[in-house]
């Protein structure tokens, strides 16, 4: 590299992937314009903010707008290397088809910009054979330029996929550290992206071929998928027979070769609650442990619902708090969550016996207008309501000392209360009878 001018960069997408990864890009030195349909969006970020929630993104990007590094723009934009971070969501057709519009989309923006020498790099997570499909897309828009893997001779252009694997709440850190995946149409195409990543990724690189590198992204979400499942399993075979989950898991885990997951109201989030099903999608007659998982995870979240109802109508006169909506602990994302419809299905349920504190939160989601419930913070929750049911492990719930929930009804679906009293229900009895 040494010697290498810098490449510019335009990233496509500028959401929870796209813009911490175009920020980074452009603190590494690299010109980096990052496009996005969302004129909002391209205005905050032009004004040096952020349109989403995330560890030290706010003072990064304010940073790399500021020294000119990175910009945004609702166009694609001519430049040396495309990275393709938009989203790839099901299809409305209740059968789990991944949707490549936004890929495609993606796709015939960057063709129409591309020029010989240019490196397009696919960081959305796909179903297998999609960087071909790109590359196909491309080609069909292009046909004055030389693709890889469809002709003899050195090709004009270079196509990878390289699949993000960051956590919401550490992506700054996993987007430099983690290692990384790199997947060629062709071994030139992979040693291109190579290039670009070893600029700013401090973990290792490895190449390989696009459909591998595809398939990795989606293993290593279904295997987290599974190992959830099977914590979720152990949580309800518990509730079934009066078994404190989290002390088994803890003890458990005491083995040198054992590593139970937590068990929680569900699985949620945008991957991987989705990504297994592209697996199933490939291959349904070959899946039946992901899909069965799957199926494990969502009926968790109705376990759960079932199991806050049961508390609740044993205290048929106590207001509840549900605690959190967020997909999971200490982020703003409320999106595919299962906190969220739990809360909300008690909120239709319960009413204005319903709060609900979410510190991320400055109003209640759409689906709780008219159920009565009402947001409030901590402190009114604690005051105010005798049935807990916590749904999201954030840091300002986990801190709430036993003196101020020893006397309440609590179902703790994220085990963050293992000195929570098995028997609650005494001291709300007798406030009740105290009037
Ligand atoms: N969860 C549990 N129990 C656990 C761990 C998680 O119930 O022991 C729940 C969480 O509460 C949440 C869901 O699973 O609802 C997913 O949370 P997560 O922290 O496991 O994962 P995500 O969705 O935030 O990020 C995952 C990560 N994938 C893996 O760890 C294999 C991340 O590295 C990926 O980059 C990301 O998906 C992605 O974009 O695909």
């Amino acid at each position: 590299m040494r010697g290498e001018t810098a490449p510019t960069v335009c990233v496509v997408g500028l959401g929870y992937i796209g813009l911490p990864t175009a920020a980074i890009i452009a603190r590494s030195g690299m010109d980096v314009t990052g496009m996005d349909v969302s004129r909002i969006v391209v205005d905050t970020i032009n004004r040096g903010e952020i349109h989403i929630e995330e560890v030290d993104l706010d003072g990064l990007v304010q940073a790399v707008v500021k020294n000119g590094k990175l910009r945004a723009s609702t166009e694609v934009v001519p430049a040396d290397v495309f990275v393709i971070a938009v989203p790839t969501p099901f299809a409305k057709d209740g059968h789990h088809t991944p949707d490549l519009s936004y890929v495609a989309s993606a796709a015939r923006a960057v063709a129409s910009v591309l020029k010989a020498g240019d490196t397009i790099i696919l960081e959305s997570t796909s179903p297998i054979g999609t960087t071909e499909t790109i590359r196909d897309l491309v080609a069909e828009a292009r046909p004055d330029l030389a693709m890889p893997g469809l002709a003899d001779g050195t090709p004009d252009i270079a196509i990878a996929y390289c699949p993000e694997r960051v956590l919401p709440g550490k992506i700054l850190e996993e987007l430099t550290h983690n290692d990384r995946s790199i997947g060629g149409i062709t071994p030139r195409c992979a040693r291109k992206a190579l290039s670009f990543y070893k600029r700013f990724v401090r973990g290792t690189c490895v190449t390989t071929d696009a459909r591998s590198a595809e398939m990795t992204k989606l293993v290593e979400n279904a295997y987290r998928d599974v190992n959830i499942a099977f914590a979720n399993e152990l949580s309800m075979v518990a509730d079934a027979m009066d078994m404190d989950v989290w002390e088994v898991i803890r003890l458990a885990n005491r083995h040198p070769r054992v590593n139970i997951l937590s068990p929680g109201p569900g699985v949620g989030g945008h991957c991987i609650a989705v990504d297994p099903w592209f697996i199933v999608h490939g291959a349904p007659e070959q899946t039946p442990l992901i899909r069965t998982a799957r199926g494990v995870n969502d009926g968790k979240i109705h376990h759960a619902i079932r199991q806050a109802s049961a508390l609740v109508d044993a205290h048929p006169h106590a207001k509840i708090a549900c605690l959190g909506l967020a997909f999971k602990a200490n982020i703003d994302d409320f999106r595919e969550s299962p906190a969220r419809l739990v809360a909300a299905t008690l909120a239709r349920r319960y009413g204005e016996r319903v709060k609900v504190v979410e510190p991320y939160a400055e109003k209640l989601p759409i689906e709780f207008t008219d159920t009565g419930a009402e947001l409030v913070d901590i402190d009114t929750a604690l005051e105010t309501c005798d049935v807990l049911v916590v749904l999201v492990d954030h840091d300002l719930f986990r801190s709430v000392p036993l003196e101020e929930r020893s006397a309440k009804a609590v179902y703790d679906t994220r085990g963050i209360w293992p000195d929570q009293p098995a028997a609650q229900t005494p001291a709300i009895e007798e406030r009740r009878a105290a009037g």
